[in-house]
């Protein structure tokens, strides 16, 4: 089968199990747990043609006694992959590399667009488009990387999506 086909193909074999009730929702799947620490939800939002850098937002929380740290990331939609945190300086948001995010026991840290924590795609290898996804693989102090899959989704289906992890968390 040619890409695109192969891509239908599991897209109406992933409606079809939705349908008969075979998959809990694909969001409730869409995460990744080592042995004390779970990822939720990676997703980044849509890049208008020609940006050159797009941000990618995920849930961490350790559920063991011992903090994790990241310390980077790296993926093919991009050349560099920042940590990055937003907040209101003199009125106006600012963005500013972190070089380490402490995750420390009961306090997960929850990427959402629009302020806070964000992991910033530079110089974006093509356009994040809705609907796509991409590996992005988390680099941690003391501890294996995690590779994750992005969904490209807009902010507000991204966020409610990541919201609707959290049942079973505070
Ligand atoms: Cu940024």
């Amino acid at each position: 089968m040619t890409r695109p086909l192969r891509r239908l193909a599991t897209a109406l074999l992933a409606t079809a199990l939705l349908a008969a009730g075979l998959l809990p929702g694909l969001a409730a799947a869409h995460e990744q747990t080592t042995d004390d620490l779970r990822i939720a939800h990676p997703f980044a939002t849509p890049t208008p043609p020609g940006a050159v850098s797009g941000g990618a937002y995920l849930d961490l929380e350790v559920t063991g006694d011992t903090p994790a740290v990241l310390v980077g990331a790296h993926s093919p939609a991009s050349e560099v992959v920042e940590i990055h945190t937003m907040e209101m300086a003199d009125g106006t948001m600012r963005m500013r590399p972190v070089p380490r995010l402490e995750i420390a026991p009961g306090a997960p840290i929850r990427m959402r667009p629009g302020g806070g924590y964000h992991l910033m795609l530079i110089e974006l290898t093509g356009p994040l488009a809705e609907g796509d996804s991409f590996p992005l693989t988390l680099e941690f102090a003391e501890r294996d990387e995690v590779e994750v899959e992005v969904w490209v989704q807009d902010a507000a289906t991204g966020s409610q999506a990541a919201d609707g992890h959290h049942g079973d968390m505070h």
